[in-house]
């Protein structure tokens, strides 16, 4: 397989404002390429889908207004439609796949929602039957943590802790629940993601990568920020696919910023990490 890493678009266009989104797309995509891969991040323009988006179509990802969000359930809608869309990590994933790219960077993935009953993302049906390197910092800390590693378990997804020995929790380094396998080198890695394919064992390899020291949020002064974006999201009757967004950005804004720069650094650092698996491909 080739040394190129595919970069998602829905951290552009929902994930993060402009013009930061903007900058830290072009920086995930310096990452890789410094440290030995080919960055090419994905979406949709009108109807096309698009792998190795210019620097053009980024920033219009990056400041569009109707942009749509795309699991894989939606990429047909939109090029049959000739929409404009940012691919999610499942949505990326399946394009991706499909063009012989088999890494992948993010920031956190997808999982199963507090409260809401039976917001399960795409994400983890994308991640159960497609091969694929995914390197993420752990589904984003707005999720319901234990359910989510039940459904990952559940749904035969190979989770490896990159240098640590515990679930991290996308703003947080550590949590209390423990990761069952930990690797410390992009080789183990590697070899684990070879290893599934040879057994011809359908589904990603998900690497949890924690987020660098100093950018970390402890848990416990997190909990707190999230617990409030949840209740107002109930209140406001956000769900679906906007609720991430929504959550994301409100907790940038009740934390004064410290979750974005926190969320900016977990992504280029994932960035380094793939860029680095990717390099030792050629
Ligand atoms: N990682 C980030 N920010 C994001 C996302 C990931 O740091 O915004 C996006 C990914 O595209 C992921 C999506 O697939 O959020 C999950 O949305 P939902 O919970 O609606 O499936
Ligand atoms: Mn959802």
């Amino acid at each position: 397989m080739s040394n190129t890493v595919a970069l998602e678009s829905t951290v552009i266009a929902h994930g993060l404002p402009y013009p930061k989104n903007y900058e830290t797309a072009k920086k995930m995509e310096r990452a890789v390429l410094e440290n030995g891969g080919i960055p090419k991040t994905i979406g949709i323009i009108d109807g096309q889908i698009i792998i190795g988006l210019d620097d053009k179509n980024i920033k219009f990802l990056a400041t569009g207004k109707n942009i749509y969000k795309l699991g894989t359930a939606e990429v047909p809608v939109a090029t049959a439609l000739k929409l404009n869309g940012a691919t999610t990590v499942s949505g990326t994933m399946s394009i991706a796949s499909k063009n012989n790219i088999d890494i992948f960077a993010t920031g956190g993935i997808g999982g199963v929602h507090r409260d809401v009953s039976w917001d399960v993302s795409q994400d983890i049906s994308e991640l159960s039957k497609t091969s694929m390197i995914v390197v993420s910092s752990g589904f984003k800390s707005i999720l319901d943590v234990q359910k989510t590693i039940e459904f990952l378990e559940t749904f035969q997804i190979t989770v490896l802790g990159y240098k640590t020995d515990s679930y991290p929790l996308f703003h947080s380094r550590k949590s209390k629940y423990k990761i069952p396998f930990r690797v410390n080198s992009p080789e183990e890695i590697i070899s684990v993601f070879e290893e599934k394919r040879k057994l011809g064992i359908s589904g990603a390899v998900l690497v949890f990568n924690p987020v660098p020291e100093e950018n970390e949020i402890p848990y416990k002064e997190l909990d707190s920020y999230i617990q409030k974006a949840v209740e107002k999201a109930k209140e406001k009757n956000i769900n679906g696919k906007a609720l991430t967004p929504f959550l994301l950005s409100y907790l940038s804004e009740i934390s004064d910023g410290k979750t974005l720069e926190t969320n900016i650094s977990l992504l280029l650092n994932n960035a380094k990490l793939a860029g680095k698996i990717a390099g030792l491909r050629k």
